[in-house]
Formats: C-alpha cells, sequence, structure tokens
C-alpha cells in the first residue's frame, strides 16, 4: 500500500493519531499493544507462565501478560502473551512496489483482447522447478478459480495451459516454444535456502540463451514473491497473495499492448 492512502489524521478522527510514528493499537491510540503466540516444552502450570512472561520481556514487552495458556500434552504448553512495544513506524515512508493495474473483469479483459489483440493470447503456467506446490498456480488458471474468481482457463479468449507441479525450467521453455506462449507464468512456494532464486534465475538466463526472453511476458507469483523480487531477478511483474487471475490477466493483455506484441 502507497503512502498517502491515509495520510491525513482527519481520516481516523482521533488527533493522537501520528503516521509518522505509527504504533500497534490495542484500547487506546499508540498504546502498543501486541499478542503474540508460542509453544514451549514445558508443563502447563506457574512456572511456565513465568517463563513466558520472562520471555516476553526478553524480546521487549513492556507489562507483558499471559492472556491464555494452554496444554497442548504433558509437556508441552501453548501461551498467548499480551504487552506494549515501544517501537512504531514511519508509514508515510512506506513505498510498496506494486503491480499498478485497475483490474478488469473477466468479461471486460475477454472484450479487451477481441477488440486491441483480435486473437486469442496464449499463456503457460507451472509450478517449476522442484516445487510440488499446485494450488498457487491452480488458483490463477483452473476454470473453476480461486475465492470467487474465475482462472484463465475459462476466459474466451484466452489460452491456458497448466503444466501443474515440478516442471523443469528446459522443459517449460519447450512447452512455450511448442504452444507458441505469449506469456508464461512461474509459480514459487518453496523458498527454502533461496531456491525460488536460483530457479527463477535460472528461467531467465535459458530464456535470454534461446533469444525468448524480450518476446514473452514473465511473470511470478506465490507467497513470499512481489513485484520488486521478481522484477531484480528479470521478471516482468511479479504477484502474492490475495491476487487472482483478474490481476494477472489484467496486467498480461495491458502489457501485450504496450509493447506492441502482435
Ligand atoms: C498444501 C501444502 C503442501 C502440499 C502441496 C499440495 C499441492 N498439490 O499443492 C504438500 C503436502 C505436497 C506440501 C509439500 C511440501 N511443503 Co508445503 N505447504 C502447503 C501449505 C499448507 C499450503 C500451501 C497452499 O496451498 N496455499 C494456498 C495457495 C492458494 O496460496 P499461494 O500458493 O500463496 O497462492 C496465491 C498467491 O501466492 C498467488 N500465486 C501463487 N502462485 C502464483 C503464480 C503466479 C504466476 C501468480 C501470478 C500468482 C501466484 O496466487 C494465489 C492466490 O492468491 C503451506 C503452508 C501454508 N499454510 O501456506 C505449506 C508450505 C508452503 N510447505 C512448505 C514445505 C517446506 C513443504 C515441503 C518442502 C515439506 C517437506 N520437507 O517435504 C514439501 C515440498 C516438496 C517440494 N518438492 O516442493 C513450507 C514452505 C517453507 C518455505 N518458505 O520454503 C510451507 C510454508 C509450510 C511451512 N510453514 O513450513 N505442501
Amino acid at each position: 500500500m502507497s503512502a498517502g492512502l491515509y495520510s491525513s489524521k482527519k481520516q481516523s478522527g482521533d488527533k493522537n493519531l501520528d503516521l509518522k510514528n505509527l504504533r500497534p493499537y490495542g484500547d487506546t491510540m499508540n498504546d502498543g499493544k501486541v499478542q503474540l503466540s508460542f509453544t514451549l516444552p514445558v508443563k502447563d502450570d506457574e512456572q511456565g507462565v513465568e517463563a513466558a512472561k520472562e520471555l516476553g520481556k526478553k524480546m521487549g514487552l513492556l507489562e507483558p501478560l499471559v492472556a491464555w495458556h494452554e496444554a497442548l500434552d504433558k509437556e508441552f504448553t501453548f501461551y498467548v502473551v499480551y504487552g506494549s512495544v515501544v517501537h512504531g513506524v514511519n508509514y508515510e515512508d512506506i513505498h510498496v512496489d506494486i503491480v499498478d493495474v485497475e483490474t478488469m473483469t473477466m468479461e471486460e479483459t475477454d472484450a479487451y483482447i477481441k477488440e486491441k489483440i483480435g486473437r486469442p493470447i496464449v499463456i503457460i503456467g507451472a509450478s517449476t522447478g522442484t516445487d510440488a506446490h499446485t494450488v498457487g498456480i491452480d488458483a490463477i488458471m483452473n476454470m473453476k478459480g480461486y475465492a470467487g474468481h474465475f482462472g484463465l482457463e475459462r476466459y474466451a479468449m484466452i489460452d491456458a495451459y497448466n503444466l501443474g507441479s515440478q516442471v523443469e525450467n528446459e522443459e517449460f521453455i519447450r512447452q512455450a516454444v511448442e504452444k507458441k506462449a505469449d506469456v508464461l507464468l512461474v509459480s514459487q512456494t518453496v523458498t527454502q535456502k533461496d531456491v525460488h532464486i536460483q530457479n527463477m534465475t535460472q528461467l531467465v538466463e535459458l530464456l535470454e540463451a534461446e533469444g525468448l526472453r524480450d518476446k514473452i511476458i514473465l511473470i511470478a507469483g506465490g507467497p513470499r514473491v512481489n513485484n520488486e523480487l521478481a522484477k531484480e531477478l528479470g521478471y516482468d511483474a511479479g504477484f502474492g497473495p490475495g491476487k487472482f487471475a483478474d490481476d494477472v490477466a489484467t496486467y498480461a493483455v495491458e502489457e501485450f499492448v504496450a509493447r506492441g506484441m502482435k
């Protein structure tokens, strides 16, 4: 979210709101109240509660209170600690790089393609490399879609091919060439040891080596992918959680037209 959206104190109606020193809200403005939960490998008794409170203090919480504790097992207890943080952030200085499009509906996107492109565009997607997670790419591509947003397969003017998971970059490119893809969608969920970065980078290098990079629109997505990271790695755009087929389709078709692709 960009700064400026709430850049006036008036909007909250509370004269104590200070967006230059934004602090969590619990019961009153600027009280800094946060809630934190964790499990300790000890039994559920007073000593454990005190340990949870001490941990809260060591983490910088003022006046930590164990609001809830419950035995998970004989030797494991779950705690919810409530307390105040002293830190604040300057909300007005925060700038987030997001894909800046006014999302069209499926019908609007189909009409846009008909009018401005005049042929169906071809989009292929996969969870690439060793990544076995399919739910993210399915959410974007499958006919039924996700959370009330139809997937790309349902668009009349998009030929969508979902290749599934664990698709090697070489195979992904082979399929892209065979299907004459205009847009490539890469889904990455596992980020342990930065495997997503290595995998995403390898795809860009292979596309460049084949002279294909400039001929296609390359989009990445996943729970820990954002536009900034994607662009840094040589992609055209990146989408994270809370984004749907409509967002991706809008970006892809507008980019297609802006680049003068045929
Ligand atoms: C379901 C699941 C699995 C299932 C996957 C089944 C399947 N068919 O997909 C199974 C059990 C197989 C699995 C396996 C593993 N998993 Co798993 N899994 C999950 C879980 C619970 C949910 C993921 C999910 O489906 N999210 C729902 C979708 C809709 O959300 P999403 O992916 O973010 O997608 C949205 C956006 O990101 C975006 N998007 C996603 N992709 C794309 C692509 C494009 C182009 C665009 C535009 C947008 C986009 O659009 C979607 C809709 O908004 C998560 C934990 C969690 N709660 O998130 C762990 C999690 C992802 N798994 C994890 C791990 C570690 C693994 C394993 C490595 C475990 C292991 N040691 O074996 C293996 C993976 C092996 C491998 N080779 O990949 C870790 C990843 C940690 C990390 N940062 O790397 C998580 C976070 C669990 C954890 N807390 O540790 N997993």
